[in-house]
């Protein structure tokens, strides 16, 4: 595929250029470029079997992708996940490594000049940018669920969509309806690829999903102009192509029958399975357990005590029942290295973690420490607020 970024270099900066002249300084950078590489190594050829430096270096040049992000019916929550960083203003070094256009949570604008902003950027970049889709599309009584600026929220995606290079459809909702598709799913809540099957559509379910899967995709295709390989479900492979229950934290636990009867109990305060509680990850395929949220050890449903409800498959979350215990068909033999039983809980450690495979497992680790390293060196343990950074989010004047 070609990249149709190439041909915008010339209106569009790269990502050193634009860091730059915001003044954020190549450490931060650095920092942001390791932990990347914890969280979407397979995602982004550009990180795969380099050091944070070359991969900062390679990144440096790519073309800052211009994104346009809609929501439809949804919580907030993806775009919380992606601003929750833990770092101080990682959140804020995000919006500068994409050309975030428009996007309605994050705007000072609102009303005629939030509606002139998104018409121009389509026109500007029409063929080019990425729309990231947030929240279902109602498909019922066209317009008495959700219209944008009057127009009805079909019409919307239908038109802004169409003329997308690729659609990522971010979260459970966008990929294919999430909670408001519930039964009795009183708006006929449906996904992206319901509306627009014949586009380049990558699915990253979750609510909310790791927002590092969406940064590894944007970056994939700024630089080559190439999406990742997917699944059945257009999940990015390099994200979904294992199930939680493979490399859980408890997984010890549950070949050795320790379980969870109630929570507060003495198994449930030790850490045990939670597989009893009706934990959906024997039969849910997604990350979680070995790419945590927010640059935070053990921040996921099972590394904080909750059963995994299955958020990132299409007829789990939000289909079966919470505490249904689910089946155990799709569980192959224990893989050769997991958590030994007395894991203790709060430390991120590749041990500990009963981390992926080899490859991954030595990449990971490599990117941890070398985050670590830098984290140390810049302060970064200490109070938010201490980056070198003084760009403001979202400004791209
Ligand atoms: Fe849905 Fe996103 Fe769940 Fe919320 O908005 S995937 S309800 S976390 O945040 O769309
Ligand atoms: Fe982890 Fe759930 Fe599997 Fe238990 S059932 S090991 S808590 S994924
Ligand atoms: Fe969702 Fe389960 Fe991960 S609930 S966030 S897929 S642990």
């Amino acid at each position: 595929m070609p990249n149709a970024l190439v041909a915008s270099a010339k209106v569009l900066e790269t990502i050193d250029e634009r860091l730059l002249r915001c003044g954020i300084s190549r450490r931060a950078f650095l920092i942001f470029c390791s932990s990347l590489m914890i969280a979407a190594p397979y995602g982004l050829a550009i990180t795969e079997k380099k050091t944070p430096e070359e991969v900062a270096a390679g990144l440096g040049k790519v073309v800052r992708p211009p994104v346009i992000w809609l929501h439809f019916q949804d919580c907030t929550g993806c775009t919380e996940s992606l601003l929750q960083t833990s770092h101080p203003d990682f959140g804020d070094l995000i919006l500068n490594i994409i050309s975030l256009e428009y996007h309605e949570t994050l705007m000072a604008g609102s009303g005629l000049q939030a509606r002139q902003a998104l018409d121009e950027a389509v026109k500007k970049y029409a063929g080019k940018y990425i729309l990231v889709v947030e929240g279902s599309i109602p498909t019922k009584d066209q317009g008495i669920y959700m219209k944008m600026a009057g127009r009805p929220a079909l019409n919307v995606l239908a038109d802004i969509g169409g003329k997308a290079a690729a659609i990522v459809a971010i979260g459970s909702c966008a990929s294919w309806g999430g909670i408001p598709s519930a039964d009795p799913d009183p708006t006929g809540a449906v996904g992206v690829a319901d509306l627009l099957p014949n586009k380049s559509i990558v699915n990253i379910p979750g609510c909310p999903p790791n927002p590092y899967t969406l940064l590894g995709v944007l970056l994939q295709y700024a630089s080559n102009g190439t999406l990742p390989e997917a699944d059945e479900l257009r999940r990015p492979k390099f994200a979904f192509d294992r199930d939680i229950h493979e490399h859980c934290t408890r997984r010890a636990h549950f070949d050795a029958g320790n379980f969870v009867k109630q929570y507060g109990d003495e198994g449930h305060r030790e850490g045990w399975c939670l597989y009893e509680m009706g934990c959906k990850g024997p039969e849910t395929h997604a990350g979680c357990s070995t790419r945590h949220f927010n640059e935070i050890p053990d921040v996921w449903p099972i590394g904080i005590g909750a059963p995994c409800i299955g958020c990132t498959e299409k007829s789990v979350a939000f289909r079966i029942p919470m505490f249904q215990v689910v089946q155990l068909h799709t569980i192959a033999a224990p893989p050769t290295s997991f958590a030994p039983i007395t894991t203790t809980h709060g430390s991120m450690s590749p041990l500990a973690t009963g981390l992926v495979g080899l490859g991954v497992g030595a990449l990971a680790g490599a990117g941890y420490v070398a985050s670590r390293k830098f984290s140390k060196e810049q302060g970064y343990d200490g109070p938010p607020g201490s980056t070198p950074s003084n760009s403001e989010p979202g400004d791209d004047a």
